[in-house]
Parts: structure tokens; C-alpha cells; sequence
């Protein structure tokens, strides 16, 4: 029932993740013993991303996302290469970082890509174990195993390639319990809050999408289905609906327990210009394309974050008049007309409903966006809704003079 969700109204501490019990809900986990994998993953770590000014995009999320400081790592602490701000908003961890020093390799991987996530890192129970199996099943072992010790503890950690630039560090932090990893030091932020400021706004990570070139996105499945034990889940974007109107092309991986999913893109050719390739051309490559967020009030987390200024994609009134769609979403929590009036998606399948809603891309060039999920039993991503939320990224596109 409603009165379960975890609520962004709720009192809540910013840093309390969700109970076992709450993320089913929020993010849609299937019954699996990830034990029995090859390559068994617990979770999301955190998403790690280079921007051009950490500082100010760690102000950003905690102002208009409702994210909270809770580690820092920069000149001031021994490191003098980069700043780094560990932020939290439930169980969701993001870590931004901005080059200080002017010769940083993060200034090239700028540079090249502007603001993105260079790191989609992963909890796992054992990486020794994890690195072996991907080493002999193709993929390249970027950083290998290795300890990293504090006061606090002991963190293990490797790191794989996948599509881009973009990595999987895989982290085992069982025997740590300091507030990120080794070289951070625990953070309150500088940053006050103000009364009824954006707060906890959503609660996990539901999923993370990434943009690859041209005819690879075959070739991502079968790297995360052979490496790492990820299965297609049963949504996609198929020839068909490319052709028509979407221009991409879309298959989804997940791990055995869907805590961790992956949709993937690649461009299609069709009448107009792909948004993927839009992507591509301003990230210079594969990476990744949007976050999606689940909260448990999605309809106080877009009115909290368009007071500060975050814009959403429009959906068209026709879009909630279309009786097809009315009669196929059938009840959902609230009114449509609260649906509509923030232009929040619909869709329904054999499992239950989801609400969903995405933002333009965060980012000066066109790359990174956020979703915003609340699911209520439905596992999909919203198939229904392509149509409308494509076109509604051709507007954007059209605005931008990329199409
Ligand atoms: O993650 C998904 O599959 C949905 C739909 O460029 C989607 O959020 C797919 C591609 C895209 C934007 C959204
Ligand atoms: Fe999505």
C-alpha cells in the first residue's frame, strides 16, 4: 500500500538506504541467490562522475536533488590532484569529481566528454573471484585486485573496461566502515539545508543506460551476459518500432536478482537524426545516457525539483486523452489529472503500473539525463510510453538544432 512506500516527505535521514523489504518495491527485485553466479553481484556501489567544477555540481545535488554530503577527499586531505564529494540520497551514492590540479588525467577525460559517470562501480561479495572469471571470459582487467586500508578498515577493489571509457570497479567493503573508502574523510556539508528544502528525494538506483555505437549494442549483451551473468530481461526496442519512430535500438541485462539493471542503446537509421547519435557526437562515444532514480513519491519529488529550477520533458495533453491509453492504465494511485499536470508517464503490464518522468539532460552538452521511477509492481521500463516520451526527445533535439 501507499502507506509502505518510503516517502520523500518522510523524516527520513538522507543516508538511511532502504530495507530489503522497501527496495522489492522501489525497484522491482526478483527472487534469485546471486550466491550460485559465476560473477555474483550484491549491488550498486556508487555511480562516479568527472565534472568540470565538483564543487559546485556537489552544491547542485544537494540543493535541488535532496543528495547529502558525507565524504570528501582533495587538497586538503593529502590529494591534490582532484576534488572528490561523496554524496548520498537514500541508498543511492554518487561521487563527483573536479581536477584541481591542472595536469590531472581527469582534465583530458573533460575534455573529451564534458560532465558524465566514468564509473558504474558495483558491490560484490568477492572480487578475486569475480576478476578471475571475467579475465577468462574477455574482458580487460583495468585495475586488479588490490587492498586499500585505514583506521576504518579495509577496502578490496578491481576494475573491468566496459562500453567508452567507462568502468566497473568492483568493490568489497565488508570489512570497512569508514565513510567511503580509504583517503576520504567524513564530510558535513558546508551546505545548509533551509526549511522544507528538497530532502532524501529518491531512495535507490533503479537502473543505469548506456549509449553504444552503431550495431554494438548485440555485442554489450553478450559482453554482459558472458563476463559478468547478467539475462535479457524481456524489454526492448526491436527493427520495428525503430524504423517507425523511436530511431534506437534498445535491449535490457540484468543480474540474477534485477537490483542491477543495464538497458542498452544503439542508434537506428531512420528518418531523422537518432537522439543516440546526438549522444554520441557531444560525449565523443559510448557512455552512459540517463539514471534512473526510484522514489516512493514521485509527484513530491517533480514538484520539489522543479521549485529549484529542474526542467522535465513535456508530455502533450493528448498524451493523458488518448482513450486507449486511459482504459489501459485502468486506477492508478491518484488522478490522472495529477499525472498530468506534471507531465508524469503511465504504463501498465502483467505485473502492475509504473510512473515515470525524465528530465532534459543535466549537463551543458546533450548528453546526461535523470529518470525519475516509481513502480508499483510493474518490472518493465516504461514500453508503453516510448512513442510519446521519443518524440518529446525529438522536440528537445529540434530545439537544440541536432535534428
Ligand atoms: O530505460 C529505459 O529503457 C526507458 C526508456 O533514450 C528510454 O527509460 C529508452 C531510451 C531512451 C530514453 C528512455
Ligand atoms: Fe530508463
Amino acid at each position: 500500500t501507499i502507506e509502505q512506500m518510503p516517502n520523500a516527505r518522510s523524516s527520513t535521514a538522507p543516508s538511511t538506504a532502504p530495507t530489503d523489504t522497501e527496495l522489492r518495491k522501489l525497484v522491482g527485485l526478483v527472487d534469485h541467490d546471486t550466491s550460485v553466479d559465476n560473477f555474483p553481484v550484491s549491488g550498486w556501489d556508487a555511480l562516479v562522475w568527472v565534472v568540470g567544477n565538483a564543487t559546485q555540481t556537489a552544491h547542485f545535488l544537494e540543493s535541488a536533488f535532496g543528495m547529502r554530503l558525507e565524504a570528501y577527499s582533495g587538497p586538503e586531505t593529502g590529494n591534490r590532484d582532484h576534488k572528490a564529494y561523496v554524496l548520498r540520497s537514500g541508498g543511492a551514492r554518487f561521487v563527483v569529481k573536479g581536477a584541481v590540479d591542472p595536469d590531472s588525467p581527469l582534465v583530458a577525460h573533460h575534455d573529451r566528454h564534458g560532465d558524465g559517470v566514468v564509473d558504474i562501480a558495483l558491490e560484490v561479495p568477492d572480487v578475486d573471484r569475480c576478476i578471475e572469471w571475467a579475465r577468462t571470459h574477455g574482458a580487460t582487467v583495468l585495475v586488479e585486485p588490490h587492498d586499500e586500508t585505514d583506521e576504518f578498515g579495509t577496502v578490496r577493489s578491481a576494475a573491468i573496461a566496459t562500453y567508452g571509457e567507462t568502468r566497473h570497479t568492483l568493490v568489497d567493503r565488508s570489512a570497512y566502515n569508514g565513510p567511503y573508502l580509504p583517503g576520504y574523510v567524513t564530510r558535513k556539508a558546508g551546505y545548509q539545508p533551509r526549511e522544507g528544502a528538497p530532502n532524501r528525494l529518491f531512495q535507490a538506483i533503479d537502473h543505469v543506460v548506456g549509449n553504444v555505437e552503431l550495431g554494438q549494442m548485440d555485442e554489450w549483451v553478450e559482453f554482459y551476459r558472458r563476463v559478468m551473468g547478467f539475462t535479457n530481461m524481456a524489454e526492448f526496442v526491436g527493427d520495428d518500432i525503430a524504423t517507425e519512430y523511436s530511431a534506437l535500438m534498445s535491449k535490457v541485462v540484468a543480474n540474477g536478482n534485477h537490483r542491477v539493471k543495464f538497458p542498452l542503446n544503439e542508434p537506428a537509421v531512420s528518418k531523422k537524426k537518432s537522439q543516440i547519435d546526438e549522444y554520441l557526437e557531444f560525449y565523443r562515444g559510448p557512455g552512459v545516457q540517463h539514471i534512473a532514480l526510484a522514489t516512493g513519491d514521485i509527484l513530491g519529488c517533480v514538484d520539489a525539483l522543479r521549485r529549484e529550477g529542474i526542467e522535465f520533458l513535456d508530455a502533450p495533453d493528448s498524451y493523458y486523452q488518448d482513450p486507449e491509453l486511459r482504459a489501459r492504465i485502468g486506477q492508478v494511485r491518484v488522478p490522472v489529472e495529477e499525472l498530468q499536470s506534471r507531465g508524469i508517464l503511465v504504463d501498465r503490464d502483467e505485473d502492475g503500473y509504473l510512473l515515470q518522468i525524465f528530465t532534459k539532460p543535466i549537463t551543458d552538452r546533450p548528453t546526461v539525463f535523470f529518470e525519475l521511477i516509481e513502480r508499483h509492481g510493474s518490472l518493465g521500463f516504461g514500453k508503453g510510453n516510448f512513442k510519446a516520451l521519443f518524440e518529446a526527445i525529438e522536440r528537445e533535439q529540434e530545439a537544440r538544432g541536432n535534428l
